[in-house]
């Protein structure tokens, strides 16, 4: 599978429309977390290698801004259509490099595809205002002015449809790209990048550089022609970035973790808030932001809820993704295991009560990879660590409640904002719910899961900076607002002095 998949062994860097070696010689091995195999050799590149990134960007990014804005979606339109045509070969690349189930894999793509699109469309749109002015004869307008050279770092766990929710809306708005792919998953990044330049996007438009966080991540903020950092990741990594960006007045967006819960009132469909547990618990093995890590129920459901729970979880197909019939896959890498393993631990510790799962699993041919067993902590207190921390894995802990407000309360007590849900019947909670719950995604009678591309997508307090991926708001990331005044009165004008 993969020598049919992946042609060559190493990946190079993609700067100025040229695949280059990175400056340092150095590569690493990237894995599949399925079976520890390796897939391909990835560049460790240095600053060196983001400078002459960054020069390349800065250059194209001239010629780039003054391409009518829709002729830049043309290329966007064209990324789209062949993305759709090798939907099948990115998604399986996709599952071999992260792990994840090849149906999600495709969902994954999907996204990308959709973004495609979306954002082609806002090249006939891009709006901007006009707004009276205080003075005769004179226009005033605001337009979206490109930002220039924008720094995008993204993670493994959406390794594309991440990567076009930030570049789609940088590129249509005229904007140059300097990217950096997670070190675990780059096949994605090199698919992309092949595909931007077949669907003719001018060179220098986009560059990768690949390579660790210290090496390229920090020469990136470094840059004073970088404008621009949109980061998704871990919120340690989030909270460096910013300060770091802080220092240098840099604009910095950032998408981090969550803490996010699903809220089963004594009036849900229960076996809909099954469903919506386990897809948005167990699906991508927990390792999505979004993913739902808390269930609160109320108190008269709740024997109920863990024996369906338990029940559903025991037919949970776990293996190689590529296998269709598979519905949990693999952890991404050791470090993951071990964290989630950690958090057992502590659960146990504090006092939670292991239903199922808590165990990495090491029999027959789950020794190859990299797998946990889906877990199921309940009698779980809202203080606990497994309660307010994100574990990123397949582990779900749940917390009896006994009214709404209770179930709200607990949902906002936590450092994240990001995604959560209601489960319930009752038109009045639901409007008490999506008013109250404080996170930026709000689902009903759903999961957590699967924000769709043309929505604004983060969370409030930890989750992030105030800012959003995908829907329009991606564009307030990478345009500058500029004011245009057109006096045309012929005779000076003094704003605020001259008004009658
Ligand atoms: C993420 O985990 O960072 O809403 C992104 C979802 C997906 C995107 C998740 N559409 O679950």
């Amino acid at each position: 599978m993969n020598q049919k998949l992946m042609k060559q062994e190493k990946l190079l860097n993609f700067i100025n429309g040229e695949w280059v070696e990175p400056s340092t010689e150095k590569f690493t091995a990237v894995k599949n977390p399925a079976n520890k195999e390796t897939l391909v050799q990835v560049p460790l590149s240095n600053k060196e290698d983001v400078e002459s990134a960054t020069e390349s960007a800065k250059k194209a990014q001239k010629r780039w801004a003054l391409v009518p804005a829709p002729q830049r979606a043309e290329v966007l339109y064209r990324v789209g259509l062949i993305m759709k045509d090798r939907k099948e070969h990115l998604a399986q690349l996709l599952t071999m490099e992260n792990g994840k189930v090849i149906e999600e894999a495709r969902g994954e793509v999907q996204e990308g595809i959709d973004m495609a699109f979306y954002m082609a469309g806002e090249g006939r749109r891009l709006f901007g205002q006009t707004t009276p002015s205080e003075l005769k004869d004179k226009f005033a307008m605001s337009v979206r002015a490109p930002v220039g050279v924008v720094g995008i770092i993204t993670p493994w766990n959406f390794p594309i449809a991440i990567a076009t929710w930030k570049s789609f809306p940088a590129i249509v708005a005229g904007n140059a790209v300097v990217w950096k792919p997670a070190t675990e998953t780059p096949i994605m990044a090199f698919e992309l990048a092949k595909i931007f330049e077949e669907a003719g996007l001018p060179n220098g438009v986009i560059n990768v550089v690949f390579g660790s966080g210290s090496g390229v991540g920090e020469a990136m903020i470094e840059q004073d022609d970088i404008r621009v950092i949109s980061f998704t990741g871990s919120n340690n990594v989030g909270r460096r970035i910013a300060s770091k960006c802080g220092e240098k007045l840099k604009k910095v967006s950032l998408e981090m973790g969550g803490k996010n819960a699903v809220i089963v009132m004594d009036d849900a469909d229960l076996t809909l808030a099954v469903e919506g547990i386990l897809w948005s618990a167990f699906g991508t093995s927990g390792q999505r932001c979004t993913a739902c890590s808390r269930v609160m129920v109320h108190e008269s459901l709740k024997n109920q809820l863990e024996e369906r729970l338990l029940n559903e979880m025991a037919k949970l197909s776990i293996g190689n993704g590529l296998d269709e019939s598979i519905k949990v896959g693999p952890i991404i890498n050791q470090g993951g295991l071990d964290k989630i393993k950690s958090y057992i631990q502590i659960g146990r510790n504090e006092g939670a009560k292991l239903l199922a799962g808590g165990y990495i699993m090491e029999n027959g041919a789950f020794a190859k990879g990299h797998y946990f067993a889906p877990t199921l902590f309940t009698d779980v207190s809202p203080d606990m660590r497994i309660a307010k921390e994100e574990i990123f894995g397949p582990v779900v802990s749940l917390i009896p409640i006994k009214s709404l407000e209770e179930a709200i309360e607990i949902n906002n007590s936590v450092e994240y904002g990001l995604s959560s849900s209601i489960f319930t019947r009752d038109v009045n909670k639901v409007f008490q719910a999506q008013r109250d719950l404080d996170t930026g995604i709000v689902y009903v009678n759903a999961g957590t899961t699967g924000a769709e591309i043309h929505l604004p997508f983060g969370g409030t307090k930890g989750t992030g900076n105030g800012h959003r991926d995908s829907g329009l708001a991606a564009l307030d990331v990478f345009t500058e607002w500029k004011s245009i005044y057109v006096d045309f009165s012929g005779k000076l004008q003094r704003a605020q002095i001259d008004v009658e």
